[in-house]
C-alpha cells in the first residue's frame, strides 16, 4: 500500500482522497507564536537554532492542521555561506554585501560544502522528520541562482532591478559564470536537504517574472533544467515557484519540475488547460483575498480548487507568500474550507 501523504500523491498525480493545503510562508510574522518568539531571538539565531527552527515549523501546523510543513530558514542563507555579508534590517528587509560582485566578478564566492556551511539547516531536517507523522510531508527549499542572483547584485530588494538588468546586459559572459556558480551551490544545498530527509523540494524564483521571455530562455532556464535535472525527481517531487510568469508556461513546462506553482495573475481553470493533466500545479490564491469578510473568502477559495482540482495533481497554496498582517480566523477559514471540499471523481482516481 502506498503510505504516502496525501501532498506527495497530489505532487505526482496520484489519486487523494482530498485536495492538500499548505501555506507560502505560514510559519512567520502573522502568527502571534512566532511574534512571541522573535521578541527574545533575532530572525537569523532562529534560522541558525535548529530547536528553535524546528519549533517555528510546527507552530502553524498545530495550529491549522496543514498538509505539509516547510522548514523554517531563508533563500538568503546560502548566499551567506558562499561568502555575502547578510544583515536583515527591520525597516528595510534583508541587506547584502557582496565585494566586487556589481562590476562583474563573483569576488570569493565559493560553493560550500552543504553540511559544513548550513548543517544547522540539516540537523533541523533531521530533527523534523522524527517530530513529523507520516500524512505530514516536509518541504526543503533553496532560492533559484536568478533570484539569488538579484539579491546578491541589488544588495537587497529592488523595484526596478536595474543593477541586475544593467549586469547582465554589460557583462553577459560574467552574468552566466555567476549563474553557473549559484546553481552549483543551489543543486549541492539541495541535495543535502533530500539526503538529510525532505521529501519534496521547492525552489523559490520569485523574480524570473522581471524579464523577458528571450532574456529568461538565455540566463535562466538552463541553469534551473540543470539543478532540477541533477535531482532523484522519482523519490522526491519538485517545485517550482515564480511570480508574473503566467507568459512564460511554455518555457517553465520545459524546465523539469514536477510541480509548478502559478501565482494568482492566471485563471487556474485556463493554466490547467494549457498545461494539460500531466503537470500537477500548485496554488494560486492571492495571498491579498485573506483579507477579505469570511464568506466571501470562503466562495473565493472554493472557486480556486474548482479550477484546480478539475485535473489530478493538485495542491492548494497561495500564489505567493502569506502577508504578515493576515488575520488568524482567514487562515482557519481557508484551511477549514479546503479540507471540507469533497474530492472530485478526477481527484479520487476514477477512471
Ligand atoms: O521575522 C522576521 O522579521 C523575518 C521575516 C522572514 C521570514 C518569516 C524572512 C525575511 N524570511 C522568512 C522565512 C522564509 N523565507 C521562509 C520560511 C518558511 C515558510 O515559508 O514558512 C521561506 C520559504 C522564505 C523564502 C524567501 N525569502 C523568498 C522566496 C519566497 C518569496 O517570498 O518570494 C524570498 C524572496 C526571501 C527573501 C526574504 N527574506 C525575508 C524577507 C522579508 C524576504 C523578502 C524580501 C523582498 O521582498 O525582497
Amino acid at each position: 500500500m502506498n503510505t504516502d501523504s496525501r501532498f506527495l500523491k497530489a505532487c505526482r498525480g496520484e489519486p487523494v482522497d482530498r485536495v492538500p493545503v499548505w501555506l507560502m510562508r505560514q510559519a512567520g510574522r502573522y502568527l502571534p507564536e512566532y511574534r512571541k518568539l522573535r521578541e527574545a531571538h533575532p530572525f537569523l539565531e532562529l534560522c541558525k537554532t535548529p530547536a528553535l527552527a524546528v519549533e517555528v515549523t510546527l507552530q502553524p501546523l498545530e495550529r491549522f492542521g496543514m498538509d505539509a510543513a516547510i522548514l523554517f530558514s531563508d533563500i538568503l542563507l546560502l548566499l551567506e555561506t558562499m561568502g555575502a555579508d547578510l544583515r536583515f534590517d527591520e525597516k528595510l528587509g534583508p541587506r547584502l554585501r557582496c565585494r566586487g560582485v556589481r562590476e562583474g566578478g563573483d569576488h570569493g564566492l565559493k560553493v560550500p560544502d552543504p553540511e559544513r556551511g548550513l548543517g544547522f539547516v540539516l540537523d533541523a531536517v533531521r530533527q523534523l522528520r522524527k517530530s513529523l507523522g507520516q500524512n505530514v510531508a516536509l518541504i526543503g527549499f533553496s532560492g533559484a541562482p536568478f533570484t539569488l542572483a538579484t539579491y546578491l547584485i541589488e544588495g537587497g530588494t529592488s523595484r526596478s532591478f536595474l543593477d541586475t538588468k544593467t549586469f547582465l546586459y554589460r557583462n553577459p559572459a560574467s552574468f552566466h559564470r555567476l549563474m553557473g556558480k549559484l546553481a552549483d551551490a543551489v543543486q549541492a544545498y539541495l541535495q543535502a536537504q533530500i539526503a538529510a530527509g525532505v521529501q519534496a523540494v521547492q525552489l523559490f524564483d520569485t523574480w524570473a517574472g522581471i524579464l523577458s521571455p528571450d532574456d529568461y530562455r538565455e540566463f535562466v532556464l538552463p541553469y534551473t533544467q540543470r539543478i532540477l535535472s541533477a535531482l532523484p525527481a522519482d523519490r522526491v517531487p519538485t517545485i517550482h515557484f515564480s511570480l508574473g510568469t503566467s507568459t512564460l508556461l511554455e518555457e517553465m513546462e520545459t524546465l523539469g519540475a514536477g510541480v509548478l506553482s502559478l501565482d494568482w495573475r492566471i485563471d487556474l481553470g485556463r493554466a490547467r488547460q494549457r498545461l494539460g493533466p500531466a503537470r500537477p500545479v500548485q496554488g494560486n490564491l492571492d495571498p491579498l483575498a485573506l483579507f477579505q469578510p469570511r464568506d466571501a473568502l470562503r466562495s473565493t477559495v472554493r472557486n480556486v480548487l474548482g479550477k484546480g482540482a478539475s485535473m489530478p495533481g493538485y495542491v492548494f497554496n497561495l500564489g505567493h507568500g502569506i502577508h504578515p498582517k493576515t488575520p488568524l480566523e482567514s487562515v482557519e477559514t481557508l484551511v477549514e474550507t479546503v479540507r471540507s471540499f469533497p474530492a472530485t471523481p478526477m481527484q479520487a482516481g476514477a477512471p
